[in-house]
């Protein structure tokens, strides 16, 4: 191996990286005596090369301000000064426990609620701690990410899967276009780029769709279409009326297996190329080329920005817009186009989400008596009158956008939250008097932040990615483990460890193999993929072989159907471009345009004062959402936040690059400094999110309490905004 090192006393380990969680990206260390001394990427892993943020985990692995012991408030939630004092474990876990149990018995246990928010690998420990406890109110940050892209896949094709089929893998050697919808995978996903560009280098055509210029677009459009924010579900009527017009659609798929086509051509047919121009800003002929280039290079494979076309008051129908498009160009379940995996393995283990229906999962073999629990509970979950459609088809985890609400109407008295961060959320000043109302409170966190822990009574300190084994991997059909490469430092322990010491003392150690996290993650594998836990070779990872082959056109031979039956698992058993389910709920059926709640057309009145439109949130290569700002390998890369501004509206308000500017919405504003660049188009600005560290930078004091009705996620995008010279 390349990188041993000095004397012998070198030695190198495996683990995932935590920086951005999801993709679980591969790193090998290697050490020098305790200390880690260099980070690579782990050979012939799935997700590589890693990214800046994975190698500076290292400089937060070894940071100063790293939280290293359990602490409690001695002052009274709202004081000036917490008082904070350092407790044992011991005594966090038992008053922890004690308080729970306290607050159960005085409301039942769904007072409780259990969060974790976007590092994902505490989810599976803490959904089971939720369900064992009795109460159904789990809830994660996937209340504003991917999940309700999942749920319209779900109102569309039954399956929650489509939705992120590429994400998982395409494209495949027989996909002839890929379309990028509102990403950027250049820096969110950018172990995914040597794959599109191989795919770019075999001949396969890109139609990206990004308001923005991106890193993205730049590199491997071949058409670029640019819409004004909120808008893409005009954009994809648009394009789907073309098809229809000239007869470019897969005629026996649609007639087979489409439900509602006959009211969606209707509807389409007034989204002409002129009036999708007037709606979108894309020019008439763009929205022309787009229908040619879909239709002339199938099939199709869909990488979409599963969070970014959510944030808008319109996402689920927008979303279902475009997975129509995908259905009649018949691109559902063929090789090449999106698909939902013939013999998934586990990934909902990782991330806690399902690849299948509930029903699905609740069959796969795997012992989810605790997911059956939940949909027992379902009834006493606190979203069940704010967001039917999803407390109805997302079992496994509440919509937590309301949480004031539910600790207003007294559902909610106290909260376990891991890796939670109170200013993500919209107007997020009232997440944090929500969590000040509640009679307990604890979080866990890999550092001590202010902006969330002043609000909780008691926080412990994470074990890192380089301190746990907990979780594994898996990619496909591949499962993978990683080492405990460092002792934890001080008294930091894992997350699983933390939850199941917690279940152990509220008397629940039989369902959590008596605190024994190895022992649980080795029963796990073993039950679901017939492979025990020190039985995976580290680093070679080990391939569970698929019972058969994978399968296409599943629907046409019952394969995705519980009954067997020939068809999609939806109502009708058809793709419902008309939903039935959306229909029993009082919303359109079909996937209809509504303007976003703010908008120039839906709100002139206050467009005269907010001439511009407002995106939040648009990632940056070097960080993720909160973290790293205090990592100067990364902070000085990108030292400050950065509004992004046209240079025709820079110049329309005397704006030079680098000024200090206010962005004001009707709902708040922020101040950080200019950042003139045409990757914007005129009439739109963007401004980072996650900037809690900086005062005065928190996109989320500018954005509203908006929420599309059928999901319940926030408008993070397509807003009114105004910019003035500070
Ligand atoms: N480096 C890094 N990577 C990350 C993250 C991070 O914080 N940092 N976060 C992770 C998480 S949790 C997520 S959800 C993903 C997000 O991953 P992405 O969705 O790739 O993230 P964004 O950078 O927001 O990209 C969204 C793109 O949509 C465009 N856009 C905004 N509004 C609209 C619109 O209305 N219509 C259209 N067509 N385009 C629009 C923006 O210009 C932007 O380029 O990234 C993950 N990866
Ligand atoms: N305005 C606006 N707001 C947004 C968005 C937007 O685009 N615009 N995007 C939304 C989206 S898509 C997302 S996913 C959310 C993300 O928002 P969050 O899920 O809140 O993510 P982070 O800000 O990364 O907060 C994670 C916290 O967990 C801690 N942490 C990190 N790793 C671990 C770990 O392994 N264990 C424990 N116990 N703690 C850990 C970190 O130190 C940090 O304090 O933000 C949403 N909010
Ligand atoms: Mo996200």
């Amino acid at each position: 191996m390349a990188a041993e090192k000095k004397g012998g006393s070198g030695k190198v380990d495996y683990t995932f990286c935590d920086a951005c969680t999801a993709p679980m990206c591969g790193v090998r260390v290697s050490l020098h005596g305790d200390v880690i001394d260099g980070v690579g990427n782990w050979e012939n892993y799935p997700n590589s090369p890693i990214c800046a943020k994975a190698y500076a985990t290292v400089q937060q692995e070894y940071h100063p301000d790293r939280l290293l012991y359990p602490i409690m408030r001695t002052n009274p939630k709202g004081s000036a000064d917490p008082g904070w004092v350092r407790i044992s474990w011991e005594e966090a876990l038992d008053t922890i426990a004690g308080r729970l149990r306290e607050v159960a018995g005085k409301y039942g246990p769904e007072s409780v609620f259990f969060y974790v928010g976007d590092p994902k690998e505490p989810r599976l420990a803490v959904s089971r701690l939720a369900s064992a406890f009795g109460s159904p109110n789990f809830g994660t940050e996937s209340s504003t990410c991917y999940r309700a892209a999942a749920l319209a896949s779900q109102l569309t094709f039954g399956v929650p899967t489509f939705a992120f089929a590429a994400a998982m893998g395409a494209p495949s050697a027989q996909t002839r276009s890929i379309l990028i919808w509102a990403t950027n995978p250049a820096w969110t996903l950018p172990f995914s780029i040597p794959k599109l560009m191989a795919a770019k280098d075999r001949g396969a055509k890109f139609l990206v769709v990004d308001t923005r210029r991106t890193s993205t677009s730049e590199r491997l459009a071949d058409l670029h279409l640019r819409p004004r924010p909120g808008t893409d579900g005009a954009l994809a009527l648009g394009i789907m009326n073309q098809l229809i017009s000239r007869g470019h659609y897969d005629h026996e798929f649609v007639d087979r297996w489409v439900h509602g086509f006959d009211a969606l051509r209707e509807y389409a047919s007034r989204f002409t190329p002129e009036e999708v121009e007037r709606i979108t800003w894309v020019p008439s002929g763009e929205v022309e080329e787009a229908a040619e280039l879909l239709w002339e290079n199938r099939p199709t494979t869909l990488l979409a920005g599963v969070s970014s076309l959510m944030h808008t008051t319109n996402g689920v129908q927008k979303f279902r817009a475009i997975l129509s498009m995908m259905a009649i160009l018949g691109n559902i379940d063929v090789p090449g186009g999106i698909m939902t995996p013939t013999h998934p393995l586990l990934p909902f283990l990782i991330s806690g989400d399902l690849m299948g229906t509930p029903e699905d999962v609740l069959e796969s073999g795997v012992d989810f008596t605790l997911l059956s629990r939940k949909i027992e509970m379902r009834d006493r979950r606190a979203d069940v009158d704010k967001v039917p459609v999803w407390a109805e088809l997302v079992p496994e985890q509440i919509q937590v956008n309301f949480l004031p609400e539910y600790v207003r109407d007294g559902r909610i008295r106290a909260a376990l939250l891991f890796a939670a961060n109170a200013t993500m959320w919209p107007q997020y000043r009232e997440y944090q008097e929500a969590l000040d109302a509640l009679e307990f409170s604890a979080a866990v966190d890999y550092f001590y932040r202010p902006w969330t822990h002043d609000h909780v009574d008691i926080v412990l300190p994470a074990a890192t990615m380089y301190e746990r084994e907990e979780p594994f991997a898996v990619f496909g059909r591949k499962v993978y483990r990683r080492q405990r490469v460092l002792e934890p430092r001080g008294e930091a322990r894992s997350d699983w460890w933390i939850a199941f010491q917690i279940a152990v003392r509220l008397g629940l150690g039989d369902q959590f193999w008596n605190g024994d996290t190895r022992a649980a993650m080795d029963w796990i594998l073993r039950r679901a993929a017939g492979v025990g836990y020190e039985e995976i070779p580290v680093p070679e990872g080990k391939l569970i072989p698929p019972p058969g082959p994978e399968e296409f056109r599943k629907y046409e031979r019952g394969l995705l159907r519980r009954d067997g039956r020939p068809g999609f698992p939806t109502p009708t058993g058809k793709v419902e471009v008309w939903s039935t389910v959306l229909e029993r709920h009082g919303f359109d059926p079909l996937p209809a345009y509504v303007e976003p709640e703010e908008s120039p057309a839906s709100r002139p009145d206050l467009a005269s004062r907010y001439p511009l439109i407002l995106i939040t949130g648009s990632r940056s290569p070097v960080y993720t959402h909160s973290k790293f700002r205090e990592l100067s390998w990364l902070r000085d890369v990108e030292p400050e936040p950065l509004a992004r501004i046209s240079p025709e509206d820079a110049r329309a308000r005397g704006i030079s690059d680098g000024d200090a500017v206010v962005v004001e919405t009707p709902h708040g504003s922020v101040r950080m400094r200019a950042r003139i660049t045409h990757m914007m188009p005129k009439g739109v600005v963007d401004v980072p999110h996650g900037w809690a560290a900086v005062e005065g930078a928190n996109a989320n004091d500018a954005t509203p309490r908006q929420f599309d009705p059928i999901s319940g996620y926030p408008a993070f995008k397509a807003l009114l905004c105004e910019v003035r010279r500070a």
